[in-house]
């Protein structure tokens, strides 16, 4: 099942302004920085040094004008776009939503951040938010 909040989304026209943003107003560090040419972006996560440990802030902005962030950004403006939740076992989650009924975006796992293995439900199956289910690379 789910294991807890992994990472709030955020999409950001521009993620270098973003990063210092989020540095010189919030404090918060980068941990990791990639860029995810199937997924169309340029990302970075960001957590509290000496906090909490709670869930990530992973900036997301867009390598192309017609990749998932850039239309969002086209519509939105800049802004939360998703809710990522950790789980276990994707393949496992999405099979148990799916048997519900809910539109998982893709048949089989796709790479995420740092290794992991991600799918998505649609929004319009979840309340509004476009959640994102991510399987980290095992432990090493
Ligand atoms: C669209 N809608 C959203 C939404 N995006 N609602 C909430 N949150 C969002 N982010 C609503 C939109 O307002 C429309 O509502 C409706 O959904 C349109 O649905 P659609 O025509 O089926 O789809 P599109 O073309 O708007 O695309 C939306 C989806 C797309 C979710 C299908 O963004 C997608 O494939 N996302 C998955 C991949 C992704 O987001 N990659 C970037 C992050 P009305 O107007 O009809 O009411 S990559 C990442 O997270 C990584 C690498 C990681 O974490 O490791």
């Amino acid at each position: 099942g789910v294991l807890g909040v992994d990472h709030v989304g955020i999409a950001v026209p521009d993620l270098d302004a973003a990063i210092e943003w989020y540095a010189s107003t919030l404090g918060l560090a980068v941990t990791h920085e990639e860029v995810n040419e199937e997924q169309g972006v340029r990302e970075a996560m960001l957590s509290a040094p000496g906090g909490i440990g709670g869930a990530a802030v992973q900036l997301l902005a867009p390598l192309r004008a017609d990749s998932a962030i850039g239309k969002f950004i086209d519509r939105n403006g800049p802004g939360i776009q998703q809710l990522a939740y950790r789980v276990a076992d994707v393949e496992a989650v999405s099979a148990a939503l799916r048997a519900k009924g809910l539109r998982l975006l893709y048949d089989e796992p796709r790479r995420g951040t740092a290794g992991s293995r991600i799918n998505f439900v649609h929004p319009k199956d979840a309340g509004g938010v476009l959640v994102e289910l991510v399987e980290p690379a095992a432990a090493h």
